[in-house]
C-alpha cells in the first residue's frame, strides 16, 4: 500500500500549500475516503460552536490579537470568511509565518474538526477600538461562515499572559 500512502501525503501537502497560498485553489477537496461523489448535503450540515475565546489586553489600547477555537461537529466543511465587530473598526484574519504574519481571506473549519486560533499561529487582528479596552471588558465578534452564516460571540479581554484553561 505504499502507493496509497504516498498519494495521501501528496494530497495533504497540496492541501497545506493551497491553504498557505490563501487563494481559491480548493480543488484538493476532502480527500480522506477517496469518494468524491458530491456528499454536499448528505452527512448533515456543519455544526459549529466557539470556545476558548479571549483577547490579550493590548498595550495602550492599540492593536490586539484575538484567539478562539471553532469546533465543527457536523459532517460538512465550513470556512470562516469574515470577522467584524461593532466595537472595533477593523478585524482581520492573520497567519503567522516564521518571521512575519500575513492576512488571509478565509480559514477552513473542517468537518468533525476544529479551527484553532492560538498564540504563535493563526489569529485575529483587532484595530480601531471605539473605547480603549480594560481587563474584563467583552468585545463582540461577528464571525461569518460560508455555510453556517454569522455567529456572534462576546470575547473577554484578559491579561497579556493569559492562556485558556487558566482561571
Ligand atoms: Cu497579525
Amino acid at each position: 500500500m505504499k502507493g496509497t500512502l504516498g498519494f495521501r501525503r501528496t494530497a495533504l501537502a497540496g492541501a497545506v500549500l493551497a491553504t498557505a497560498l490563501g487563494g481559491g485553489a480548493f480543488l484538493v477537496a476532502c480527500g480522506a475516503g477517496g469518494q468524491d461523489g458530491g456528499g454536499a448535503s448528505a452527512g448533515g450540515a456543519a455544526r459549529l460552536s466557539v470556545a476558548d475565546s479571549y483577547i490579550p489586553m493590548p498595550p495602550a489600547g492599540g492593536m490586539a490579537a484575538g484567539y478562539l477555537t471553532v469546533r465543527n461537529e457536523g459532517g460538512e466543511d465550513d470556512e470562516l470568511v469574515r470577522v467584524s465587530s461593532p466595537g472595533a473598526s477593523s478585524v482581520t484574519m492573520h497567519r503567522s509565518t516564521a518571521s512575519t504574519m500575513e492576512q488571509v481571506e478565509k480559514l477552513d473549519v473542517p468537518a468533525h474538526g476544529a479551527l484553532q486560533l492560538a498564540r504563535g499561529g493563526t489569529h485575529l487582528m483587532i484595530m480601531g477600538w471605539q473605547k480603549a479596552p480594560v481587563l474584563g471588558d467583552e468585545l463582540e465578534l461577528d464571525l461569518t461562515f460560508t455555510r453556517t452564516g454569522t455567529i456572534s460571540v462576546k470575547v473577554p479581554v484578559k491579561e497579556l499572559t493569559y492562556r485558556p484553561g487558566q482561571q
